[in-house]
């Protein structure tokens, strides 16, 4: 009910407003994204997002992980480059300025060095910027710093997180979801990606959305991971954010409705499912 009257995004917006890539381009005109994130005891995820944002995109794709994973994972996403980052060094000498755009978080873990890398992050970087899961917990304490970032901030609680940003219970969020992201993006000058059946898509400057895409298929562990390689393809390739981040939590959804549609169910699909599902749904523009 109260998402009856909610602008939405479906596929109509999502065909419009998809950028065609030109037949002339090269890897460089895609974006050159860096994702951090991944730790020994969770390699996996930061793989998921490098896939996700290639199958969706992105020009080229650098993870920055643990030294001490790096030859766990290489192996399984062979397109990517890799930034090795010691575990004990918070402040890593990566060439921030030769991205155009930065996801941080996934898998990345809640150690004290984790903290310290994502407020590095936070302060060092002038390009879109994209904050998830890990990423989430270890910015709460440092909120009004994303207010003084030049670039675009774009934070993807899930309820649980939200509600841990917020000091508020899951439950009161689900109340009032608008109010809760409206309150998050005016206040600290971000874009909110609030996830869940009905993923909410709200600006700084108060347009709020809501994305039409999506089955319980994506409610298993990883699916958040994909969305982010995601949102880092479509933020480097679109000129505006907001846009970007409607079709990415568009594709996101729709590429596991076609896979429940057309080869799997809501019950086994997994993560890694929705990374190849993305190359159905851009095969309905052509
Ligand atoms: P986490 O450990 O933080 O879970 P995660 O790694 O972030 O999972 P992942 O990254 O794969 O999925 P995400 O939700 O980001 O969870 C730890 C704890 O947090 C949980 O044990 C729980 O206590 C709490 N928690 C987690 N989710 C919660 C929720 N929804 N409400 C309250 N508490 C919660 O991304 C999932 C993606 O799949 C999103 O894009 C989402 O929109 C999509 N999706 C999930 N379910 C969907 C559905 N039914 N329909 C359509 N889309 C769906
Ligand atoms: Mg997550």
């Amino acid at each position: 009910q109260r998402y009856a009257k909610r602008n939405v995004w479906g596929y109509e917006q999502f065909k419009d407003c998809m950028p065609r890539r030109d037949p002339y381009s090269h890897k460089g005109d895609h974006g050159k994204g860096l994702t951090i994130g991944g730790s020994a005891t969770m390699p996996g995820s930061i793989v998921m997002t490098a896939k996700a944002a290639l199958r969706a995109g992105a020009g080229l794709i650098t993870i920055g992980t643990s030294e001490k994973v790096i030859n766990r994972i290489a192996s399984q996403c062979i397109e990517a480059t890799y930034f090795p980052i010691h575990e004990q060094n918070n402040h890593p000498s990566i060439p921030f300025e030769e991205f155009d755009a930065i996801t941080i978080g996934m898998g990345m873990g809640r150690s004290g060095n984790a903290a310290a890398l994502v407020a590095h992050v936070v302060e060092q970087t002038d390009c879109p910027l994209i904050i998830d899961a890990d990423g989430l917990f270890h910015v709460k304490t440092d909120l009004a710093k994303l207010k003084v970032r030049k670039s675009p901030t774009i934070v993807t609680p899930h309820p649980g997180e939200m509600a841990m940003l917020l000091d508020i219970s899951v439950k009161e969020l689900l109340i009032t979801p608008f109010y809760w992201s409206m309150k998050i993006a005016q206040t600290y000058n971000v874009y909110v990606v609030l996830k869940g059946k009905h993923t909410i898509i709200t600006t700084p400057e108060g347009i709020q959305v809501v994305n039409k895409s999506g089955n319980a298929g994506l409610a298993k562990g990883g699916s958040g991971d994909v969305l982010a390689g995601i949102l880092l393809a479509l933020v480097m390739q679109q000129r505006s954010v907001f846009q970007a981040l409607c079709n990415a939590c568009f594709i996101h959804g729709k590429a596991a409705d076609l896979l429940v549609e057309e080869t799997h169910s809501d019950q086994d699909l997994m993560a890694s499912d929705v990374i190849e599902g993305i190359s159905k749904v851009y095969r309905t523009l052509s």
